[in-house]
């Protein structure tokens, strides 16, 4: 079968196609999933913004997605989709972008568009690196990894980005690995789904920037080690915190149903008219 008779083929630009990722990174999964989820709640990709940053990670909607991509600037991308969620309330607004993207230098905008509860759909892919620049250390790498620039070892403790973005009181916040394939799919449907701030933490494979460092060569390995890592959110409620080092704690993290930000902003717009 061509890759233009593929059922999904309709989401994706062709005629660009084979995307720039390396061969086993996590991207072009995270991009399957991205147009299942878009196919199984038939969203029109002509009705979609999708708006990404710098990075490996923000390749993975543009230029290939069918729809309005925004490709911005590192550690912006965020900023930019609030603005267009602004103008355009009706839109799905969905960020794509990485951990050094979303949690380094973009990690403000990321806290209070979750605290304004907007109604984004961002999906932080957590490859625990800098991956397109070679191997920086990021907000994520864990304790103790050796990177480009720590070459010794990593002195500092990675953020769990999922838990402070639903502290900052997003609506629905998730983590899945790209070893939980369907689940992430249904985690994409019901953050697409959301009216408010909805995040997907998607931790996924670099193999030539960060797995290099670990022992983790290709994508089975990483999906070998994702699978034995993980932990429901429910069994991780009864072990302490010191058993959870270094293990990805998966599923649902935050459903709340506060009210959205731009359906405020028009409220309060309203009434600032009415009162004249
Ligand atoms: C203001 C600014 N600082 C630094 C860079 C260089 N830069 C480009 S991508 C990147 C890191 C990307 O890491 P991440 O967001 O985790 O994405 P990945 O490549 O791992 O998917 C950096 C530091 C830049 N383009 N702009
Ligand atoms: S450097 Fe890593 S994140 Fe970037 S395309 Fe290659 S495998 Fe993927
Ligand atoms: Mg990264």
């Amino acid at each position: 079968m061509n890759g233009e008779d593929h059922p999904l083929s309709k989401y994706l630009r062709w005629e660009i196609m084979p995307t720039t990722h390396c061969p086993g990174c996590g991207g072009g999964q995270v991009l399957r999933a991205f147009i299942q989820a878009l196919d199984d709640l038939s969203i029109d990709p002509e009705s979609l913004v999708a708006v990404t940053g710098i990075g490996c990670s923000s390749w993975i909607t543009s230029p290939y997605l069918k729809s309005d991509t925004l490709h911005t600037t590192h550690g912006r991308a965020v900023a930019f989709a609030t603005g267009v969620k602004v103008m355009k309330p009706e839109s799905p607004v969905v960020v794509i972008a990485g951990d050094g993207d979303l949690s380094g230098i973009g990690g403000n905008h990321l806290i209070h568009a979750a605290r304004r509860n907007i109604g984004l759909v961002v999906f932080l892919v957590n490859n625990f690196i800098y991956g397109m620049t070679g191997g920086q250390v990021s907000p994520t790498t864990p304790f103790g990894v050796a990177t480009t620039t720590t070459p010794y070892f990593n002195a500092e403790h990675p953020l769990r980005i999922a838990e402070l973005v639903a502290a900052a009181g997003a609506n629905y916040v998730a983590r899945w690995t790209t070893f939980h394939a369907r689940q992430l799919i249904e985690a994409m449907k019901e953050a697409l789904s959301v009216k408010g701030f909805a995040f997907v933490e998607i931790i996924s494979q670099c193999p030539v920037s960060y797995g290099r460092r670990v022992g983790l060569r290709d994508g089975l390995a990483f999906y070998k080690h994702f699978k034995e890592r993980s932990i429901s959110v429910e069994d991780a409620r009864s072990l302490p915190e010191s058993e959870l080092e270094g293990r990805f704690v998966v599923g649902a993290l935050a459903r709340r149903n506060r009210p959205e930000f731009t359906e405020s902003l028009r409220r309060l717009n309203e009434e600032a008219c009415r009162a004249g």
